[in-house]
């Protein structure tokens, strides 16, 4: 497989140091490349998922991937892509990020692949015993300022300032890359195209001193047609964490993908090949009411990340509140679909349903409630419901402890009791 091909059709390919060297190189060997995650956060996010899986796609192809964690350079801050000077995080912080982003970032890449295993490395490991006079005299010395004032890191900061710290951030990945090829022979750096200037300082200092032969390559930062920013939504960052965001809530996020940007997301963020693709992109044609596109990437990213049970209860949930036959779903499951959506909590073991839905804020007024329950638009766990004198009691609850309230065809509110 040419990987690089792949790439290419993929879309993934922004720039590349030496393209027709690296096309030989990774043809004729196996190549160690890596992939630098700051934690910045104490978890990863889906905008570090392409980077992650491009990992993943070279290990496919036979290469080493290699993972690494910027316990050292978290300390520092990359100044790239960004317009203010970050406030530093406390060294207790880092190393409990540290952590949790290597272990987060272990289950995307195969260590115990028999002739091409993932690696991850910290670089404070050797950042941290640095001292500072061989650092200025052994590194410092490979770069003119003027050099460094000319990156896009540092040139787009220089009207709001930008403090030593961040400025001299750049060699300190350029110094990971050149630790990286002399100690495992590293020769590709990957990253978002945010990190060319860096990635490029890396082969400016490798270039100076051992002169090895070393490539650098960037994806392109993921955007979408309609200009907003990919990865938010109104509550939030997604993130890869399930205790932050939950399998479901992810999956939403990827089935409410828009129409003009499911196809490049298919590309991006799965391992589905070009005519699955093909057929995909036909059926987002000839019956886009369907969202088989939608529905397929939701599944593929939801369960590379979260794994298949988890995936197969994120589509159970999303069937369920569509189709409104919310009866089979579990406690935990409830949890998950309610998270975005009003719950209440309820006193008291019995509750007339016209109080239950002011309660639940499904009805502003009594008189609303009526007219709502007489038309047939109220639902108790799935369940119309036109009694207008029920009582919910105790047997009326999923779990022994929720009621499921729909309006119409998908207000949907939670009541919890004790
Ligand atoms: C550090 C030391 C190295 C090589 C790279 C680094 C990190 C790099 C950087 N990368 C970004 C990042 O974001 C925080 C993620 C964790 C919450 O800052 N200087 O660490 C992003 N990176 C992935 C992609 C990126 C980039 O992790 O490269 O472009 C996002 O897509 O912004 O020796």
């Amino acid at each position: 497989m040419d990987i690089l091909k792949d790439l290419e059709y993929r879309g993934l390919i922004n720039q590349v140091t030496d393209r027709e060297g690296l096309t030989k190189k990774l043809a004729e060997e196996r190549v160690t490349l890596y992939v630098g995650f700051d934690p910045t956060a104490d978890s990863l996010h889906i905008g570090s998922l392409l980077p992650i899986l491009c990992l993943k796609r070279f290990q496919q192809a036979g290469h080493i991937p290699v993972a690494l964690v910027g316990g050292g350079t978290g300390l520092i801050g990359d100044p790239s892509g960004k317009a203010n000077e970050r406030t530093l995080n406390s060294k207790e912080i880092v190393d409990e990020w540290t952590e949790k982003l290597r272990r987060q970032l272990s289950q995307f890449i195969d260590f115990d692949a028999k002739d091409n295993p993932a690696k991850t490395v910290n670089n404070y490991d050797w950042i941290g015993p640095l001292n500072v006079i061989d650092f200025l005299r052994d590194i410092g010395k490979n770069f003119s300022v003027n050099y460094m004032l000319a990156k896009d890191s540092v040139d787009s900061r220089l009207e709001k300032g930008i403090s030593f710290t961040e400025f001299s951030y750049m060699i300190l990945q350029a110094y990971d890359f050149y630790k990286l090829n002399q100690d495992i022979g590293c020769t590709l750096q990957i990253g978002g195209s945010d990190q060319w200037g860096n990635i490029t300082a890396g082969l400016e200092l490798i270039g100076k001193t051992s002169g090895a032969k070393v490539f650098g390559l960037t994806i392109p930062l993921v955007t979408k047609s309609d200009g907003t920013k990919f990865g938010k939504t109104e509550s939030g960052t997604i993130w890869l964490d399930a205790g932050k965001t939950s399998p479901y809530q992810f999956y939403q996020f990827w089935i409410n993908t828009d129409d003009n940007d499911v196809v490049k997301f298919l590309k991006y963020f799965t391992f589905l090949n070009a005519e699955e693709i093909a057929e995909l992109e036909e059926l987002l044609k000839t019956q886009p009411e369907k969202r088989d596109a939608q529905r397929r990437l939701a599944k593929e990213v939801t369960e590379l990340v979260h794994g298949t049970e988890a995936r197969i209860s994120a589509e159970k949930i999303t069937a369920a509140l569509f189709s409104g036959d919310v009866s089979g779903l579990s406690q935990q499951e409830i949890e998950e679909a309610f998270q975005d959506v009003p719950s209440t909590e309820i006193q008291g073991a019995e509750i007339a349903l016209i109080d239950l839905l002011i309660e639940v804020k499904a009805a502003p007024s009594k008189r609303q409630a009526r007219q709502d329950i007489e038309s047939g638009a109220v639902y108790i766990n799935g369940v119309r419901t036109t009694e207008l004198d029920k009582t919910l009691t105790a047997a009326d609850r999923m779990h022994g402890k929720y009621i499921i309230v729909r309006r119409g065809k998908k207000n949907y509110y939670l009541a919890k009791f004790q």
